[in-house]
């Protein structure tokens, strides 16, 4: 059978092109198992034209979609202009997952699945391959002829990581995403994360399938996945994207020894501020770690336990961040600006905690409510989210949704544009004043321009 992946990827910051493990891996299995895969990407801008080609000559028999929340829009959009389609149509990851109700809410869709699609998406090519009704598949709700809906209860999470394939780069145009971002290669090891973070889908996704959430893959199956890109592409750099690298100590003590003994690429880390400590670093560091990238969120102790469900202290933020620094590691901190109940003196702790700790570089994103989580119902009951900016198309994290009378869109803009800028302006002058523009309405437009000279920019905001 054939199957075409459509992963659209619009108005997303930065400008780099993205690769997709969840399509990575789902192609993979369908491989494994003799079927046929393609991939059609939309990036940059809404092209229905050139998928209308890639479907009238490739001829598929299951378009796939994936999509998290602020990209389902687009896929809506593909079937208002195009449906009725030939081939059978399913929607799958964290949007599809999240908010089920989408299927209903889109004609011409087939079916969604809800969670892990590794061996559902292949049940299901196999049961259309015999000609059979596929409405009986765990993790998959399907519309049936009469219109009803066959909501399939879901099957555990997979247990065992080692036994999935690689995730397949093949119907990417891989080199130009490891291009794209300064060479480096995008793997993932594990799947889950163990916190709750009340503006994350994390506690959410965890919620929808029974079993273990949190689980990693060995170390020898992670290494022979590096082998295999490395030996295949020109890699400067690996980016390991788990939500936390450094969650399962032993992982990373077995990782690091294994890896250094055979790679001497550079790699970079997300990491969870209190699974930092010194002898982790210093491990890290040694097997060749170049940057931990740490999610701070916000600066007040108490709003991060109140409001997002983060436990830590700002002493042990602190901590995280002056282990990294003591072995040599550079740092970016994440964070946001725009929750709910947060004011502008609360964001200035944000500002305040970030420019104490001077990471070698810092992201800040607007808070977007995402469909189940917490802070999203928190927004629904509190009447925060503003009817008319919820179907806006802005880049996302880079405007708000909310109307809030303790931070309006005008401060919570203000903040965003410069958060960075205040962080850096007693330490790095050069730095505030780029990261002024970066965040300005021009910096979009700024990024695109600065294209032939963004190493040089990187090293000088970022250090690497
Ligand atoms: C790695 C990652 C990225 C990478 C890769 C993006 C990508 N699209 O995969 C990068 C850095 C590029 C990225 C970007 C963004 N991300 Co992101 N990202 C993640 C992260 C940390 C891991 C996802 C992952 O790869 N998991 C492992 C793979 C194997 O799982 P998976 O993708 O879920 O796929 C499985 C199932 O979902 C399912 N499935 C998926 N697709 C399909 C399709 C079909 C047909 C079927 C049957 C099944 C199926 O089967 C797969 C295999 O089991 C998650 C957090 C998390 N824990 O989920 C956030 C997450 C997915 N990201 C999120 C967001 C919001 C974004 C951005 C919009 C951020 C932004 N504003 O810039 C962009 C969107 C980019 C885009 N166009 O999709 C949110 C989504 C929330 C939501 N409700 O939708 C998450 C959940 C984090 C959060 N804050 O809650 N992200
Ligand atoms: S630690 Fe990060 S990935 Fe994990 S739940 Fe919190 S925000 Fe999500």
């Amino acid at each position: 059978m054939r199957i075409l992946f459509v992963y659209t990827d619009l108005n997303v910051r930065g400008g780099a092109k993205s690769y997709h493990f969840g399509i990575g891996m789902l192609s993979a299995m369908l491989k494994r198992h003799g079927h046929e895969t393609q991939l059609h990407y939309i990036f940059g801008h809404y092209d229905l034209a050139a998928l209308t080609r890639t479907i009238a000559t490739w001829q598929p028999d299951v378009l796939a979609f994936s999509a998290v929340s602020p990209q389902f829009s687009y896929v809506q959009r593909i079937f208002r202009d195009l449906q009725p389609f030939k081939p059978f149509t399913i929607l799958g990851g964290q949007h599809a997952t999240l908010e089920p109700l989408c299927l209903e809410q889109t004609p011409g869709l087939d079916a969604i699945c809800i969670g892990e699609g590794d061996y559902p998406l292949l049940e299901l090519v196999q049961t259309l391959e015999r000609r059979e009704q596929p409405d009986q598949i765990a993790n998959l709700w399907i519309k049936r002829k009469d219109g009803t809906i066959a909501r399939n209860p879901s099957r555990p999470f997979h247990d065992n990581l080692d036994d999935l394939p690689f995730a397949d780069v093949d119907p990417f145009d891989y080199q130009a995403i490891i291009d794209s971002d300064f060479k480096t290669a995008l793997f993932m090891f594990s799947r889950g994360c163990p916190y709750n973070c009340t503006f994350c889908s994390n506690h959410v996704l965890r919620k929808m399938q029974p079993g273990k959430y949190v689980r990693f893959r060995g170390v020898s199956s992670c290494l022979a996945e590096i082998r295999d890109v490395v030996s295949r592409y020109r890699v400067k750099a690996l980016y390991f994207n788990d939500d936390c690298f450094t969650a399962k100590h032993d992982f990373v003590t077995e990782f690091c020894q294994a890896y250094k003994a055979e790679f001497s690429l550079p790699f970079d880390i997300n990491a969870r501020p209190e699974t930092l400590n010194n002898e982790i670093c210093d491990m890290l560091k040694d097997a060749g770690c170049r940057r931990v990238c740490i999610g701070v969120e916000n600066g007040s102790e108490e709003f991060r336990r109140e409001v997002l469900g983060r436990n830590h202290t700002n002493a042990q933020i602190e901590a995280g961040f002056a282990a990294c620094r003591r072995a040599g590691l550079k740092t970016k901190s994440f964070n946001i600006v725009g929750f709910p109940f947060e004011t502008p003196a609360i964001h200035q702790e944000t500002v305040n905690l970030n420019a104490r700790m001077n990471p070698d570089s810092v992201i800040i994103g607007i808070f977007e409510p995402y469909p189940g989580t917490k802070l999203a119902d928190v927004c629904l009951k509190e009447g925060f989210i503003e009817p008319t900016q919820a179907g806006s198309e802005f880049v996302g994290r880079t405007d708000t949704v909310l109307n809030m009378p303790q931070f309006s869109r005008k401060q919570i803009l203000h903040c965003f544009r410069t958060f960075a800028s205040n962080v850096y302006r007693r330490q790095s002058l050069h730095k505030a004043v780029f990261l002024r523009l970066y965040y300005s309405p021009y910096g979009e437009p700024l990024i695109r321009l600065l294209k032939p000279i963004k190493g040089i920019l990187r090293r000088m905001t970022m250090g690497v």
